[in-house]
């Protein structure tokens, strides 16, 4: 599992370079964006279960045929199940935003997922959705806690979705 300094340090490290320009910029922003990363990682800490819940909530509002029979999160084995995968999506995404590198997400979220998802039967298309509705609830609430810009807390996110979808979104 890598952060984003460990992985520059193993790019240059392989070519055998000391820290260029580019890796300088890259640190700098790092370090700068640092504060705010954790600012981001602690507000969802202290709500993600409301967080999970109103993305749910929503999801299944706007999707009212996952829930009734016949629906991949009927049952309450199944609703329960799907509530599950947006924790951790939401969890794995912290720890993304804090690493400042996606790495995390390959190794312990991503890997086979669209496999499982096939065979079980659940649609990649409405996890995708409640993926970035729960991305906006964080905005919203990652703005609310004072951080001017949010535009970095799409970036695990978003690279779930791509991952998992293979399309642009
Ligand atoms: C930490 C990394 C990790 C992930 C990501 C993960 C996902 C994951 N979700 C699963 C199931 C599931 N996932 C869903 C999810 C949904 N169904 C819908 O209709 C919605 C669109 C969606 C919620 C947004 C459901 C309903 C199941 C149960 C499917 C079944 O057993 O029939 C399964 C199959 C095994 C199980 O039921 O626990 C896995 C492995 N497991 C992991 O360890």
């Amino acid at each position: 599992m890598r952060d984003a300094i460990t992985s520059l340090i193993k790019n240059y490290d392989v070519a055998g370079k000391y820290f260029d320009r580019t890796a300088i910029d890259s640190l700098k922003s790092y370090f700068a964006s640092g504060t705010e990363r954790v600012q981001a990682a602690a507000t969802v800490n202290g709500s993600a279960a409301a967080i999970v819940k109103q993305a749910g909530l929503a999801l299944f509002d706007e999707l009212p045929e996952l829930i009734r029979p016949g629906g991949n999160a009927y049952t309450t084995r199944r609703y329960a199940a799907c509530l599950r995968d947006m924790d951790y999506y939401l969890r794995y995404a912290t720890y993304a935003l804090v690493a400042g590198n996606m790495d995390v997400l390959n190794e312990r979220v991503l890997q086979g997922l669209r496999e499982t998802y096939n065979s079980l039967g659940v649609p990649i298309g409405p996890t995708v959705r409640g993926i970035q509705i729960m991305k906006d609830i964080v905005k919203a609430q990652v703005a609310a806690s004072g951080v001017a810009d949010t535009g970095f807390v799409d970036e695990p996110f978003d690279y779930i979705t791509r991952e998992l979808s293979e399309t642009d979104i």
